[in-house]
Order: C-alpha cells, then structure tokens, then sequence
C-alpha cells in the first residue's frame, strides 16, 4: 500500500502518469537515462533528513557518522573511476559544478573562452543569459562550418587575441571526439585555465570510450544522470593543487547544506560504474548510437559532421524543409521523445530550430539493440514525411507499442517510485 497515494493523490498521480509515460515512450533525449534501483532507493532515504554543512569528519552540525561514510565512499569511488587527485562531490547539477570550477580559479570579470551553445556547447560555457555569460567576460568558439568538427585553429586564434584566464571544453550537442591534449597545450600557450565539462560524456569517459580529459585539465566537472546513469547532481574533479579552494568556492561561496540522500545516491551510481557490467553497456550505447545514424543517413537524413563517435547525434532538418519543433512534436505524437535543437548557423530561433538531437543512453539501459535502432530510424523516417498526418503517427505509435512491450522499464519495481 503506498503511503503517497493515501496522504497526497494528486502527487501520487503525477508520479503514476510519469512513469507510464516513460514506459510507453521511446526516450531519444541525450542527455536522460534510468537509473537503477539502487540509485533510486538511495535517493529516497533518510539521508535526505540530514544537514552536513562541511566536509566528511569536518562538519559544522552533529550526528554526521552515517552520512560521512556515505560521501567517503562517494568520493573514493569516483576519485577510482577517473583517476582524479582531488574530487566534491556536493555540486547540485552541472550547472553549479560549472560555477563552483570557474569561481575556483577565476575573478568575475575574468575572460572566459567557451563553446558557443549555438554550435553545441551549453548554456553556461559563456552565454549571455546564464551566470557564465553575465559574470565573465565570454568569448565563444565553435564548429567549422565544412564539416562540423570543433574549429581548433579558431580556438587558437581567439585564446592568442584574448588572453582568457578560464578555457571550457565539452558540449551538450556534440557528436565527435573532443582533443582533450590540444585544448591543454592551447590553454598553456596563453596561461588560461583548463576547464572540461565532460557531462555529457562521462560514462563513456568511465568505460575508456571516449579519451578522458583528467591528464589534462586544470578542472573537470560533469553531472551523475546523463551517461553515467545515476541521480540528477553534479560533481567536480581536480589537480590536488585547485582542490582546496574548490571545496570552498562549493561551500561556503555558493551552497549550503550539501544533498546528503542525492551524495548516497551517486556513491551508489559509481560503484556501479566501476563494475564491467557498466563498461559493456557504454559500448552498447556507442554501437547503438552508431547503428542509429547509419540508419537514419540510409533513410536520406543528414547529420551534422556526417555521423557519430558517442552517445548522440544531431540531425539537420533544413533539407527537408521541417524545424526542429515540428519534428519534436510530430515524434511525440507517435510516443518518441526527442528534443529541437540548434543546428551550427541555425536560421531558426532557439525555440524552433533545424535540427533535432537523439541520444542512445536511456533506450540502451532497456535494453534496445541494433535491430531496434533500425526499427527507431525507420519510424522517424515515416513520421517525418508527413509530419502533420495524425494517422501515419498512429500507425507508428502501435508499432511503437508493440517494442516497448518487449523491453519493460521497471520490471524490478512492484510499487510506485
Ligand atoms: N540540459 C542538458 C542537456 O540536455 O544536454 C544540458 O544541461
């Protein structure tokens, strides 16, 4: 019997609703995954209860044996993961970890060099609605625009004119290997700061599938909930020599008491991603995503870079004459869930866009193969001729259902998470 649904129905209900939806959908969002169990029970446990101002043994409240052991193990484990000299773990999303890194090493009004979000970088690489564009002095590289890979020569070029104490690396609509070792030698050429935000990538970067950047940068942050599968958080990893001031610029600058539930719960989540378990489903999400976009170039779609090396890919849809919001609604109607985004040089607005970007992590963890990954591009295909025919979208979505059926979400859960 569930206690929610007898104190609070309504919320009981929104949660029901939810979970139906992410049984019955096909989840092509990049950044989104399943957590496991584990994770899950983690997060809703006790430790929520508890305040823990401080660090392990060296908090500002009593009663902090249970939720020290649960950090130790957190920031061992993750420290194991990476290889890092110095890891917090208390950062509450990327974002912050984003903003604990930069306040670390820099002033505001520093220089900060970033990718440009309209070329795939992120919100808090420098732009100037976010903390990062406002605090910062941003200057912003991006794609080439022959073949979509990051514009190195361009990065070079804008660090020797602008002389920037901070240098991000990393993105959210990137689909190529990033050259972790040249943005470190740039980075030294002009005295910056490396910064990777590697969130995106980060289990891939766990299971050695994408080369990982701790060797080379200064600081590394990332979430726990995209690639690497666990809560919603974020984390921040560091040469020894930053890791003092990085535990103070995440508190007491800017947080107060850290999640202890959310820190159990991505102790939980790396532990898991220690095990080989985890190293063979961040090679299937890689063939997965390849798979998927050799079939949708085969189905005449075009890819930005022409194709894929991690867990995404973005698909541009100017050729076909469809913006990135008619597409995403279209595939909701048959129950698959993608998201509208830029495309490099977009003519669109943020909120219609090109291009729409699918990701593998989440379907992968249900267990989709490469059959279904063809399966997946075929209905797209279907759905994207004729985007406003509700009954070609229904069609799908009863093919849709059918595969769904097969690979059941949740199957260890008996009662309402
Ligand atoms: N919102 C995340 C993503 O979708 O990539 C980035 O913060």
């Amino acid at each position: 019997m569930s206690e929610l649904r007898t104190r609070d129905p309504a919320i009981f209900e929104a949660i029901a609703s939810e979970r139906r939806r992410q049984i019955e959908t096909l989840e092509l969002i990049a950044s989104e995954n399943f957590a496991s169990e584990a994770v899950l029970e983690a997060l809703g446990s006790v430790m929520n209860n508890k305040y823990a101002e401080g660090l392990p043994r060296k908090r500002y409240y009593g009663g902090c044996e249970f939720v020290d052991q649960a950090e130790e193990l957190a920031l061992a484990r993750v420290g194991t993961l990476f290889g890092a000299e110095h890891a917090n773990v208390q950062a509450h999303s990327g974002a912050s970890a984003n903003l604990a890194a930069y306040l670390a090493v820099a002033e505001p009004g520093a220089t900060l060099l970033g990718m440009s979000l309209a070329h795939g970088g992120h919100l808090t690489h420098g732009h100037p609605v976010s903390f990062s564009g406002r605090l910062f002095k941003a200057v912003q590289y991006g794609v080439r625009p022959a073949d979509g890979r990051i514009d190195y020569e361009q990065l070079e070029a804008l660090a020797r004119e602008h002389r920037p104490r901070l240098i991000v690396a990393g993105a959210s609509a990137y689909p190529r290997v990033i050259d972790f070792p040249r943005f470190a030698r740039i980075a030294r050429e002009v005295g910056a700061i490396l910064v990777v935000d590697m969130a995106h990538i980060a289990g891939l970067v766990a299971a050695g599938l994408h080369p990982s950047p701790v060797p080379h940068a200064d600081l590394v942050t990332s979430t726990t909930h995209k690639t690497l599968r666990g809560p919603r958080g974020g984390f921040v990893l560091s040469q020894a020599a930053h890791g003092e001031k990085l535990d103070k610029t995440v508190f007491p600058m800017l947080q107060g008491g850290p999640l202890m539930h959310v820190i159990a719960a991505k102790a939980v989540c790396f532990g898991e991603a220690l095990t080989d378990g985890f190293k063979t489903y961040q090679r299937r999400v890689v063939e997965n995503a390849a798979e998927l976009a050799r079939a949708l170039e085969g189905q005449g779609f075009e890819l930005v870079s022409g194709g894929t090396d991690t867990h995404l890919m973005l698909v541009d849809l100017k050729a076909r004459g469809l913006t990135g919001k008619v597409a995403e609604e279209a595939l909701h109607r048959a129950r698959i869930t993608v998201n509208k985004n830029a495309v490099p040089n977009d003519p669109q607005k943020p909120w219609v866009t090109s291009g729409i970007r699918l990701g593998t992590p989440a379907l992968t963890t249900r267990g989709f193969g490469l059959e279904e990954m063809r399966l997946i591009a075929g209905w797209i295909a279907r759905v994207l001729e004729r985007p406003d025919d509700a009954a070609a979208a229904k069609r799908v979505e009863a093919e849709v259902a059918e595969v769904a059926r097969r690979f059941p979400l949740f199957a260890w859960e008996p009662a309402l998470r």
